[in-house]
């Protein structure tokens, strides 16, 4: 079924296999956090009609699929992104480490604006190991990215992380005076808006594809 929507963008999800990736993304879908997910309930993406800025965006956001376990995460999968979220596990400190590479990644193949924001998930997780939250924080600053830690688990954080990026993603396409709105796409769910005016054709059937990407 198809909701109403007056513009619709892209987001990816990038960051190192087992951050949760994939449950942060169900999470925001579904508003539930699945421990023990089958196989076949994983998305490769899905989409969600918000309120921003007065308008009702359509968030369709990309799942890496299990890409990025051999670093092999392809050069369409990052085409037309206006948003992307970096994910660490705060409860593992070379996930962290993984951020700036993961982060040139984007930058060199994302040719347009796009808006950042950095994911600490699983804070919910007690480890004497945690990465130092003012350390990301400082990280984030020193490169213009949002911050935010997260639990997929508990749900802490998710809606914010989403609805966070869309807003910084939707200011970030009008300009600083407005300027260079997204066209709008009405209530066709065959087009997604690139930042680079790219237009990507989607069809109602891979809206929500049913494939194993999250084990949570
Ligand atoms: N405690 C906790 N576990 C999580 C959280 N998010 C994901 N997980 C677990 O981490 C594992 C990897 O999650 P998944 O979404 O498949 O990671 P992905 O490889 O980045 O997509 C699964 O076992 C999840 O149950 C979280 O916020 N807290
Ligand atoms: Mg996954």
């Amino acid at each position: 079924m198809s909701q109403k929507y007056d513009e619709i963008i892209k987001f990816i999800i990038i960051g190192d296999s087992g951050t949760g990736k994939s449950c942060l993304l169900q999470s925001f879908l579904d508003g539930v956090f699945h421990e023990e997910q089958t196989q076949t309930i994983g998305v490769e993406f899905g989409a969600k009609v918000v309120a921003l800025s007065g308008k009702r965006i359509k968030l369709q956001v990309w799942d890496t699929a299990g890409q990025e376990r051999y670093r092999s995460v392809t050069r369409s999968y990052y085409r037309g992104a206006v948003g992307v979220m970096l994910v660490y596990d705060t409860s593992k400190l070379a996930t962290f480490e993984s951020i700036p590479t993961w982060l040139e990644e984007a930058k060199r193949l994302i040719t347009q604006d796009v808006a950042f924001i950095l994911v600490g998930n699983k804070s919910d997780v007690r480890s004497e190991s945690k990465v130092s939250t003012n350390e990301a924080a400082a990280f984030a600053h020193e490169n213009n990215l949002m911050f935010l830690e997260t639990s997929a688990k508990t749900g802490t954080n998710v809606e914010e992380a989403f609805m966070q990026l869309g807003k910084r993603a939707i200011q970030m396409l009008k300009g600083p005076q407005g300027a260079n709105p997204p066209v709008n796409a009405k209530s066709n769910d065959a087009l997604v808006l690139g930042g680079d005016g790219s237009v990507l054709v989607m069809d109602d059937d891979t809206e929500r594809r049913g494939k194993k990407v999250c084990s949570c």
